[in-house]
């Protein structure tokens, strides 16, 4: 049997935080290294096991993965968690990307200066409950299903569920306006390997504090 796989990141959110979450929807056990260094990204690079020098590396089925995206696809087609057909396939891509680029503001606030925080921050919820809700909304009200896509549970609904829960973070009262989003959140978050992610101790990481930022910014000399 393979092993577990290996997830090579720093020990906060970022751009693995979406592979932790699909690898604990999945029911898939995995082993952390993180790098708590610049040395330690260094390392890795020497050692020629990532192919753009960057992280996240996910160590899996034999292969050093890199690329999210790409790591993403693999755990969820492997896991049939990406669609039955390409038009589905076609329909997770395009909800997960929207996420993302969702996500991806908020990943990025605390690096903003600080002058700038405020105006980010609320382009970040404006664009949240004027662009991206709506879609996930509509889209649960227009087939009146449980799920995104097809009839059944897939990345897109793992990925819409940790967008849900990051901007809440930042605005408690966010899924006011978004009735089928709320149940869709409660739904998703009673799924058996969500709800244990969902528990203290797990590996989902924290909101990054500024000390964490820090130390990212040694780390990847931002
Ligand atoms: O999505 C991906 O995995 C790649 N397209 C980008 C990965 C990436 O930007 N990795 C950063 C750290 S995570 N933060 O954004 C990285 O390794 N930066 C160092 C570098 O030399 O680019």
């Amino acid at each position: 049997m393979a092993g577990k796989p290996k997830l090579h990141y720093t020990c906060g959110r970022g751009k693995m935080e979406s592979i932790r979450w699909l690898l604990a929807a999945a029911g898939v056990e995995f082993e952390e290294q993180f790098i708590e260094t610049k040395e330690d990204l260094e390392k890795l690079r020497n050692d020629g096991v990532l192919l753009f020098q960057q992280v996240p590396m996910v160590e899996i089925d034999g292969m050093k993965m890199v690329q999210t995206r790409a790591i993403l696809s693999y755990i969820a087609a492997k896991h049939n968690l990406y669609g039955r057909d390409l038009k589905e396939r076609a329909l997770i891509d395009m909800y997960v990307e929207g996420t993302t680029d969702l996500m991806g503001m908020i990943m990025v606030l605390p690096l903003q200066p600080p002058d700038n925080k405020e105006k980010q921050l609320a382009l970040v919820i404006e664009r949240a409950t004027t662009r991206y809700f709506p879609v996930y909304e509509k889209v649960l009200k227009d087939h009146g299903q449980d799920f995104l896509v097809g009839k059944q549970f897939s990345c897109a609904d793992v990925q819409l569920l940790e967008a849900i829960l990051m901007t809440e973070e930042l605005k408690p009262d966010i899924l006011s306006k978004f009735p089928l989003l709320q149940a869709f959140k409660t739904r998703i978050s009673n799924i058996p390997t969500i709800k244990k992610f969902l528990q203290p101790g797990s590996q989902r990481k924290p909101i990054p504090d500024e000390k964490f930022v820090a130390k990212v910014r040694k780390i990847f000399s931002i």
